[in-house]
């Protein structure tokens, strides 16, 4: 994930900053380091000031080499605050990033859920980064993780709800967290996977994705049999993420994204950046209760008719 990466460890420092702000103590730590040397560098600052640079004549140049620093110093001043306005602007800009950079950097399973949380500051189900999205299946074949030959559609999502996610093995910053988030899904989820919930985990990285590694990686995260991992030739997998609307030219500059959709309605959310697993959960209950009141109405209706 090369492009990505460089973005991501771009914002590490942004995620430092932001971390110190939320009173995490080992980024805390790092932060009053940079606070100590800013210290450091002022005191320097100060006893050059203090150091007999003026003749004691006070002669007119020399007044005019004190003014001289005084603006000196003001512009410095100046640009220190500039600079800071450029930061918070950065800060606010990449305020995504940097939260995915911290996830990254926290890759552990125990600690990402908390994490993953940190992500959204909404409650459950209230994630500003979702919406909907048009999904067409591509009619190719795809391979699973056991080399067998999948139709995304009939096959994998069938009319069941599904839960999609987007990586490729040998990612080692931000798809390992995605991971981790479609793990503790399934954790949550419990029977239900494999059942009225499928998993889905497409690679973008068919090259190299093979079956064989799908599953290994698979094996790794704990992945049991209602989570799909899926790869195919390149032809068939960008024509997959491209009527899923996440295919990208480069594949190691993928967004971070998941999906979660109900395959009986044709009804699709797009999650942007680490999604919450309690909004992922949230989603699949508002599928479930909406699969309901249909069931419901047409029993209704049916009752209706018959009466
Ligand atoms: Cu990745």
């Amino acid at each position: 994930m090369k492009a990505s990466c460089r973005t991501i460890l771009r914002v590490c420092a942004v995620a430092l900053a932001l971390g110190a702000a939320a009173g995490l103590p080992q980024i805390a730590a790092a932060h009053s380091e940079h606070a100590m040397k800013a210290t450091e560098v002022a005191a320097a600052g100060h006893a050059g000031h203090s150091q007999p640079a003026q003749p004691a004549d006070h002669s007119k140049p020399a007044e005019h080499a004190k003014h001289a620093k005084h603006a000196d110093h003001a512009k410095q001043a100046d640009h220190a605050k500039q600079a800071d306005h450029a930061k918070q602007a950065d800060h606010a800009k990449q305020a995504d990033h940097a939260k995915q950079a911290k996830h990254a950097r926290h890759a552990d399973h125990a600690q990402h859920a908390e994490h993953a949380r940190h992500a959204n500051h909404g409650a459950p189900g209230v994630d500003r980064k979702a919406e909907d999205a048009n999904v067409r299946f591509a009619d190719v074949p795809l391979l699973d993780q056991h080399s067998r030959e999948r139709d995304l559609a009939t096959d994998v999502v069938g009319d069941r709800i599904v839960v999609m996610d987007f990586v490729y093995t040998s990612c080692t910053t931000v798809c390992p967290v995605v991971s981790a988030i479609m793990a503790e899904v399934q954790a949550k989820l419990g029977e239900r996977v494999g059942r009225d919930v499928a998993l889905v985990s497409m690679t973008v990285d068919p090259v190299r994705d093979t079956p064989a590694r799908l599953r290994e990686y698979a094996t790794a995260r704990g992945a049991g049999a209602g989570w799909s991992w899926l790869t195919g030739s390149s032809p068939a997998v960008n024509e997959t993420l491209k009527g899923l609307g996440t295919w990208t030219a480069d594949f190691e500059d993928h967004p971070v994204v998941m999906m979660v959709g109900d395959g009986r309605t044709g009804k699709w959310t797009r999650f942007y950046g680490f999604a919450d697993p309690a909004t992922l959960l949230a989603q699949i209950e508002s599928l479930t209760a909406a699969r309901r009141a249909q069931v419901g109405s047409l029993t209704a209706a049916h009752a209706a008719v018959t009466e």
